[in-house]
């Protein structure tokens, strides 16, 4: 058993009682009510999930068990000469709670290398798709072409309840460890004419994707940042609660993942960052080589939102701030391509979106997400293929959808089944003023 796998074991045997004594003992303490707005509007806010490795605050955003952005880059090992952690020792703290030493940080690096190699068939699966099929399809069709590789699946039925997050840890690990190179695959086969790169087993999973993308460093580094800044954002997400959805039936992680990412690929979730490219280009093809101004930047998110549709990468259903993931990525930007044009023109809608939006006066929140800025970095580092970059998100969103549903089966978690209403008890409900 690797020093992860044991460490994980300890932390559920922590976790385990605290659950069943709520459970037992305090199952029937009132945390929320539901409101009609919130039954017919998303179920906004209702706290009727439970996770402990984010958190997301209103006005601070993310916290990866406990940590925020700069805490969680400063607190993980970094490889000799990069600049951010490695994801696989991040996927050890969101899985344990605890920074990993240099040495478990590098174990579970070889752990991941002896589960990265992708069976052909998936990549026959690929080459069979239309080739304008969207990767996002691609992606999600690779996952689920291999659940016959599920060990979830083939132990279920001579396992005990308790032994669940056993196998599911080895399903999370084993397609985890995979997604570099079927990503890196889908974009080769998809935009670089088949030519495919083969993995570096040497090189940490944000080093081999860049070297399988055929992107030099340091996209390395901006692979390790994105998919840590893309892994986690509590559950109620779509991309993470359609996951945990799918697995409380006891689907195995590959049926749930894919589910999952089919959820991401929604213009109001993952495909945003795809989005916020579109809007961008077809800006840039409006004005046609003249410098963009503050006041055509102004008319044309007018004209978005007068046309009836939403500015990608603004606005949040839980923030009311700027995404502090936009911040580490802009931050990321002022230190390497401070000069970038695209970057340049990604401040000046910064600088005048907010204003539309706030006079518009919909949105509850006028500040850009993470989809606004992240776009950018791809594009500077040659990957200008923007309908590909949902895909960078859906391997990010794997390290915290993965982690979750091994937790979710640690500590029993129950088939998830809200009760649904009519809308005439709802009109009955609301003449009476309550239920
Ligand atoms: N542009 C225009 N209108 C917007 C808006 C935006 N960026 N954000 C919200 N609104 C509108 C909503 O469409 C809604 O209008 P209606 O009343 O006509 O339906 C109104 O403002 C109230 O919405 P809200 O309560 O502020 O926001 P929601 O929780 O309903 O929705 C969304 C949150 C993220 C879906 C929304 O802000 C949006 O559509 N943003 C643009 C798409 C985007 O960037 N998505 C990525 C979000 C982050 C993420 O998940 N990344 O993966």
């Amino acid at each position: 058993m690797t020093r992860l796998k044991a460490r994980l074991l300890e932390k559920i045997q922590e976790l385990r009682p605290r659950t069943a004594n709520l459970l037992k003992e305090h199952g029937k303490v009132v945390i929320d009510e539901v409101t009609i707005d919130q039954c017919i509007g998303g179920a906004r806010d209702i706290k009727c999930l439970v996770t402990d490795l984010s958190y997301l605050d209103s006005q601070e955003g993310i916290r990866f068990r406990g940590k925020n952005i700069p805490e969680t880059f400063a607190a993980l090992p970094k490889l000799p000469g990069a600049e951010y952690p490695t994801v696989e020792s991040f996927f050890f703290f969101m899985l344990t709670g605890d920074i990993p030493t240099p040495e478990e940080a590098e174990e579970i690096h070889q752990d991941f290398r002896s589960r990265a190699k992708v069976p052909a068939y998936v990549f026959d699966v690929l080459r069979a798709l239309p080739k304008d099929t969207h990767p996002m399809v691609m992606l999600s069709s690779a996952v689920l072409a291999m659940q016959k590789e599920s060990k979830f699946a083939a132990a279920y039925h001579g396992m005990k309840k308790n032994d669940y997050w056993d196998p599911m840890y080895e399903d999370a690990c084993d397609l985890l460890a995979k997604l570099p190179e079927i990503a890196a695959f889908i974009y080769r086969y998809k935009y670089k004419n088949g030519e495919i790169i083969a993995s570096d087993p040497t090189l940490d999973f944000g080093a081999d994707f860049a070297h399988m993308m055929g992107i030099p460093k340091p996209y390395d580094d901006v692979s390790r940042m994105y998919f840590i800044l893309h892994s986690d954002h509590e559950s109620g997400n779509v991309s993470a609660h359609t996951t945990h959805l799918v697995a409380s039936a006891l689907s195995d992680a590959y049926y749930s993942f894919s589910a999952g990412l089919n959820g991401l690929a929604g213009p109001l979730h993952g495909l945003a960052n795809q989005e916020v490219l579109d809007w961008i280009k077809s800006f840039q093809k409006k004005l046609n080589g003249a410098e963009p101004t503050e006041e055509n930047v102004k008319q044309a998110l007018w004209d978005t939102l007068n046309s009836g549709h939403v500015i990608p990468g603004y606005g949040h259903a839980v923030l009311r701030k700027t995404d502090p993931r936009y911040t580490a990525q802009m931050e990321f930007c002022q230190k390497h391509l401070p000069n970038d044009p695209l970057f340049k023109l990604v401040n000046m809608i910064y600088r005048v979106a907010p204003g539309v939006l706030t006079e518009q006066g919909k949105t509850k929140n006028p500040w850009p997400n993470v989809d606004a800025q992240s776009g950018v970095i791809q594009w500077y580092y040659g990957l200008t293929e923007y309908d590909y970059y949902t895909v960078l998100f859906g391997v990010g969103r794997a390290i915290g959808v993965l982690a979750n549903i091994t937790w979710d089966r640690a500590l029993g978690y129950a088939l998830e089944r809200p009760k649904s209403v009519t809308t005439a008890m709802l009109e009955e409900w609301a003449t009476k003023g309550g239920r």
